[in-house]
Formats: C-alpha cells, structure tokens, sequence
C-alpha cells in the first residue's frame, strides 16, 4: 500500500513538472520581442535606439523610402477601395464569430489583376484601434508601397487613409495582409488575395481557381472563408489551375487525390517543364502558394486536401470520392523537378556579399528583431544568403521587395526547374543558399513567416546604402511592423 502511495506521489510530481514545463514553452511562444520606445530601422548597425543616434539620418545625401514610389505610367489602371473594420460574422456553419475584416469579410475580396496594370488601392481604416497597414506578400514595388508601418510608412489610424499605388509586373498568385501587429491582425482576418493573370499563358486550363486556407483568430479552418471544405465546379477532362495560399502561420502538407498533376508555379512564379506527378505531399510553408494544374478523371472527384488539418478539403466535380494519399506518401521535392533553364545565376558565380543565418527557435544569429544587424546591400550587387536551421519548428523566411532564385539545398546545386520564390521553408537541419540582386533600393524586412516567431524577434532587415527613413518603429509611433 504504502510503495504504490509513493509511486502516486512520484507520478503526480512529474506531471505536475511536465505541466509547468509545456504552460513555459507555449507562454515562451506567445511572448513578443519587447518592443522599444523608437527605433530607425533605415540604420545601418543594429537598430539603436534613436537617443544613441541614428546613421542613416547622418547620411544627408540618403534618398527616403517615403520618396520611391511608382513613377507614372500610361498602361491601364485598376482602383479598388478596401476598407478595414471589425465585424461580428456569421460562419457558413451558423457561427457568429468576431472578426477583422476588409470589405466586410474575411478573406478580403479577391483583387483579379491584368499583368502590366496599375494597381491603385484606396485603404480606409473604419475603425481598428491598433492601425492597419496592407502589405502586398510577393509583389516586388517601390518601397513606399510596402506596407511595413515605421519603415515604408505610418500605421494607418481609425478614420484615416492610405492609397497604394504600384504596377503588377509579374503574373502569379499573392496575398495581401495588414503588416501592422501582422500576428494578431492576420489571424483575426486582415488577408486577401491578388492574383496577376499573365498577358501570355504558359500553361493552358480551363478554369482558374484561387483557395486561401486560414485559421480564423487561430480557431476556424476556413477555405476561402468557409468552414467545412469547398466545393468548386469542374467537369470530366476539364484542366484546372489551382492556386493555393496558405494564409496560416504553419506548414500544411497538401494532397491530391483522384489524378496526376503538376506543380506549375510556386510563390507566383512559373517552373520550366514541370513534370507529372501522383500521389506525393506538397509542404506549403506559412505564405507560400503552390499553383498546381491538373485535368477531371473522367469520372469521380479530385479532392486537395490537407494532411492534418480536415476542415482544408477543397471538393471538385461530382460522383465518387478519390481515394486518398497514405500518410507516409513521398513528399514533393522541388530540388530536382522540371527542366534545367540557363539563367546566368548559378551558386559558382561571383557574389558581392554574402551573408550567413543561422536560425534557432525564434531567432536569427543568437539575436532578435531590432538586435540583428541588417543586410547591407548596394544597389546593382549580387547577394548570397545562407540560411542555416539549426534548433526549433519550421520557418518559412520571406523576403520583402524581391524575388531571390533559390541556389543549393544542403549543398546540392537544384537540378530542375529554377526556382524564384519569396519565401524559402526551411525545417530543422535544412541549409539553403539564395541569390538575388539588389534591384529595388528600399529597406525591406526578411522575415519568418510563422508570424507568432516573427513578434517573437525572428525578423531582420536588407537595408539598401543611402536609403533612409522618416517612420520610425516603436511604442511612440504605435508602429509595431511584426
Ligand atoms: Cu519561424
């Protein structure tokens, strides 16, 4: 009797130790990088506060971000008006759930633009008291259109407005979402889409479908804003595009169920050749999109769904359900898929700088946010970043501003299709190298798309020589660009 009370006790310690443990780990999660009262991200140490002095503001010749904008243009012109506001909504399912919203719903409304338009978009924050900004996830546009609030521009306060104005040079697939608090404010529903249709197709379909997979205020898996799974339109021996954007901050492995099919662009940007493929899962990092073609069996369904997560179903056609994907499938491997494509850009060639990462759980370098030194980049320069994962979930790293082409994984040169993305994942023990040119003078963040790590600190900049900036980070500003 009295060995098994000891043998309770012991049991009820060691929960109660795992216990304090596992509330410590996901209180560490939540934590943000304290957030000091001013800071100049346009400087080019780490960011000092600014009672230390700031560099870039002793560099008189510096040209401000606020000043590079779109210059004018005569092709056509698209004007959207997005207003943000908080929402009560009621779910498809008979929910009501409180949201925030652009145009009133969440996603936002699809924004469907022509490659080479001007895109004009009227924000009007209503009423969100924290500040709304909209970044444009992918797109690469002058600095001032970048919706970081205290490096491209203010917060936008309730009552106010900001136009954003760039032109939609390359066709694909992207999202929108507001940069200010962007942990809180995408999850409680400030995201969109925009799609750049391309002038001249690469690939043939019959239907074009974008999906938008979200975990409303990180509770309700919704698909294009519905819970339960979508159900779109196709019929026998039709070919569809479809564009999926994973708007949640973790990895979703995604299958297809019920034929072949090709990944034909991943982050917005075509692949060349791209093979056919079965039964594989496709791991779409944090803001990732993965477009995939496919054409309807000529009887049954083909459903896209996610591994873990049944509410992402995506149902098309009618009749009978595919049979689905084991979970130990192979995983779609981007390093050795389509064809190979001389670029000039290769991991031999000759860089400017290059620049070494190492990422832990929620930091870059053993440091954090405003405490890691920017990439300091000259315009016309060819960098190389090695991203090293080292400790900790996966991360997928965005880049603002550009496209980089990604160069060697864990030291293979790829073999396929070149890939030009915006966001590399990276799971732990992955080494990457990228390469991009510094083409767009700016100062641009590089950040962990898991957007929980980036409040955490897991957030830099690439900041160009002799750009400045006139919005500063901080609690006095209220710019808080996580
Ligand atoms: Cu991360």
């Amino acid at each position: 009797m009295k060995a098994w009370r000891n043998r309770f006790k012991r049991t009820c310690s060691w929960l109660i130790i795992l216990l304090a443990c596992m509330l410590a780990i996901s209180a560490c999660g939540s934590i943000s990088v304290k957030v000091p009262e001013e800071i100049d991200m346009g400087s080019t140490e780490e960011h000092s506060h600014l009672e230390h002095g700031s560099q870039s503001a002793a560099d008189a010749n510096a040209v401000s971000c606020a000043d590079l904008t779109e210059p004018a243009s005569t092709g056509p012109v698209r004007t959207f008006d997005l207003t943000a506001a908080a929402a009560s909504l009621e779910l498809n399912n008979g929910k009501e759930r409180k949201a925030w919203t652009f145009n009133g719903t969440t996603p936002g409304p699809e924004l469907r633009v022509r490659e080479g338009d001007r895109v004009v978009v009227n924000l009007l924050n209503k009423d969100i008291e924290k500040g709304v900004t909209i970044h444009w996830h992918g797109v690469v546009l002058p600095c001032s259109q970048d919706g970081v609030p205290g490096v491209t521009q203010d917060a936008v306060w309730p009552g106010e407005r900001f136009t954003y104005e760039f032109i939609a040079r390359h066709p694909g697939t992207y999202w929108y979402h507001s940069h200010q608090q962007s942990s809180e404010q995408a999850e409680k529903g400030l995201i969109g889409r925009l799609i750049v249709e391309p002038k001249e197709e690469t690939f043939h379909y019959d239907r074009d479908y974008a999906v938008t997979l979200q975990k409303l205020n990180d509770k309700d898996v919704l698909t294009n804003g519905l819970s339960g799974g979508l159900q779109l339109d196709a019929k026998p021996g039709e070919t569809i595009r479809l564009r999926l954007i994973n708007a949640y901050n973790l990895v979703q492995w995604m299958g297809i169920a019920g034929t072949d099919f090709q990944v034909i662009s991943i982050d917005g940007q075509d692949l060349n050749e791209p093979d056919k493929l079965r039964g594989e899962w496709i791991p779409i990092g944090g803001g990732q999109r993965y477009d995939v073609l496919f054409t309807m069996p000529n009887q049954g369904q083909v459903q896209v769904y996610s591994k873990k997560v049944s509410g992402w179903k995506i149902t098309l056609g009618e009749g009978q359900a595919p049979k689905k994907l084991d979970n130990d499938a192979p995983v779609f491997d981007f390093t050795d898929y389509g064809a190979p494509k001389a670029d000039g850009i290769s991991p031999d060639m000759k860089f400017d700088r290059t620049y070494d990462l190492v990422l832990g759980p929620v930091n870059i370098n053993g440091k954090s946010g405003h405490h890691i030194p920017p990439i300091m980049v000259k315009e016309g320069e060819w960098i190389k970043v090695r991203f090293e994962h080292q400790l900790g979930s996966e991360h997928p790293m965005h880049l603002h501003g550009h496209l980089f082409k990604v160069l060697t994984k864990n030291g293979k040169p790829l073999t396929g299709s070149p890939i030009y993305a915006d966001s590399i994942l990276l799971f732990k023990g992955d080494v990457y190298e990228i390469a991009f040119q510094a083409n767009n003078p700016g100062l641009w963040m590089e950040h962990c798309h898991n957007l929980g790590h980036a409040a955490a600190g897991m957030t830099m900049m690439v900041n160009y020589e002799g750009v400045k900036t006139p919005y500063r980070v901080g609690t006095k500003s209220g710019n808080i660009p996580d």
